[in-house]
């Protein structure tokens, strides 16, 4: 079916970067982007079907790059004693943090994951998210890695979003390998990462690399090994201190590295060199209280595609909108709305190893786009959350959100 949407403006995002075609309208065609450009000159194509969208805005759908979304329990109490004072280092080591977020997801059925993370899901979707990408990192055993990536896959089979999994069982030390990290890592490269990848589970490995988690060096044979295995790579970096992770990444190739508020300028060298793409978490900052900045003026400087998500976790970033992120980007890391926008679609489409396809209103790629009901694009990063009047259209057809 061929379907000519029209009467919208576009924020393309063509080329790579923020660009906008006013007037314009789109011709679809079996799930991608036949045409695009301004209304006036519409090829002569016999459309099946012509949609009037009123003068709306289109965007590309939204991009969430980073998340976890998939956990047992939650951790209010936590954030109780945060409030109080107690870090979040103080409460890792305590037993609490990741740990206790790993005892809950172990302890959850498949189904009880699948119930509670597709709500959480649900929930981002209705700000006009057509593509999210899911980590494990908290079963950290396989049968409980596998599980969560399992109803990661699920999540994509049953509702109308593209779903990218990210193996993360570097994320941190399960109890029964304690003093053990070495161990660890080498069951995470002979036992879970081929596993895993074998049943088809794995998009793409990512790792924490922290003092409270894993060394630079034990990251590395993490990538060797999903290398080895022919999956990219992507890496928790820079978060709570400087190890000079993402110039790790950027050694391998890595889609993206992550966090990155203690990175260096000559990180961001690293990363710009490589195409690595710098995923922001402006959640994260805000939920932590974090004071240090990432380096925004060396990111923009040397060029490095900045992203932005969620990091939607139990422990970090309880975020259920990636809109209010786009405001906390502007807000918090002193982005503008065009470079939030981006930030959503065409680079975290290369975050996620999808700018071919993704990220970008273009002919040959896919037709996964929202038309929202707003006066400018930049009214996207004005509002805090809330939901916006918005037609979701993914691989050509409108769904109901
Ligand atoms: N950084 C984060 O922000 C999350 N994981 C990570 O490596 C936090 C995960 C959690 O506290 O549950
Ligand atoms: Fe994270």
């Amino acid at each position: 079916m061929r379907t000519l949407w029209q009467h919208c403006h576009v924020a393309t995002m063509a080329g790579g970067r923020y660009s906008v075609i006013e007037d314009a309208a789109i011709v679809t065609s079996a799930g991608l982007i036949e045409w695009i450009g301004p209304r006036d000159d519409v090829p002569p194509v016999a459309a099946d079907r012509i949609v009037d969208l009123g003068g709306a805005w289109v965007t590309p759908g939204l991009i969430d790059c980073h998340t976890h979304a998939v956990f047992g329990g939650n951790r209010s109490g936590e954030f109780e004693q945060r409030l109080q004072g107690v870090s979040y280092a103080e409460t890792a080591a305590q037993g609490g943090g990741i740990a206790s977020t790993v005892r809950a997801t172990r302890a959850a059925s498949e189904d009880e994951l699948f119930a509670s993370a597709r709500q959480r899901v649900q929930a981002l979707m209705r700000d006009g998210l057509t593509c999210i990408e899911i980590k494990s990192g908290y079963g950290l055993d396989l049968a409980c890695e596998r599980k969560m990536l399992r109803v990661a896959r699920r999540l994509g089979e049953e509702l109308p979003i593209s779903v990218r999994t990210t193996c993360l069982a570097a994320h941190a030390l399960p109890p029964e390998y304690a003093g053990r990290a070495d161990d660890y890592i080498s069951h995470i490269c002979e036992q879970m990462l081929p596993v895993l990848a074998a049943e088809g589970l794995v998009d793409a490995v990512d790792a924490f690399c922290e003092h409270l988690a894993f060394s630079p060096a034990q990251v590395e044979r993490v990538f060797i090994k999903a290398h080895e295995l022919g999956l990219p790579v992507k890496l928790h970096a820079e978060q709570l201190s400087s190890l000079h992770g993402s110039s790790l990444a950027a050694r391998y190739q890595a889609l993206s590295a992550d966090h990155l508020e203690f990175m260096t300028e000559e990180d961001a060298i690293a990363m710009a060199k490589a195409g690595t793409v710098a995923v922001l978490l402006p959640g994260a900052f805000y939920f932590l209280r974090e004071t240090q900045l990432p380096p925004m003026d060396a990111l923009r400087r040397h060029g490095v595609k900045i992203a932005l998500a969620t990091d939607l976790n139990p422990g970090t970033s309880p975020g259920l909108s990636l809109r209010l992120m786009l405001n906390m980007g502007c807000t918090l890391f002193r982005m503008t709305p065009e470079e939030a926008l981006a930030g959503v679609t065409l680079h975290a489409a290369t975050a996620l190893g999808m700018g071919d396809s993704h990220g970008s209103l273009e002919e040959g790629k896919v037709a996964d786009f929202i038309a929202w009901q707003i006066d400018r694009p930049a009214d996207l990063a004005y509002w805090l959350g809330g939901e916006l009047p918005k037609r979701v259209v993914r691989l050509g057809h409108e769904i109901s959100n």
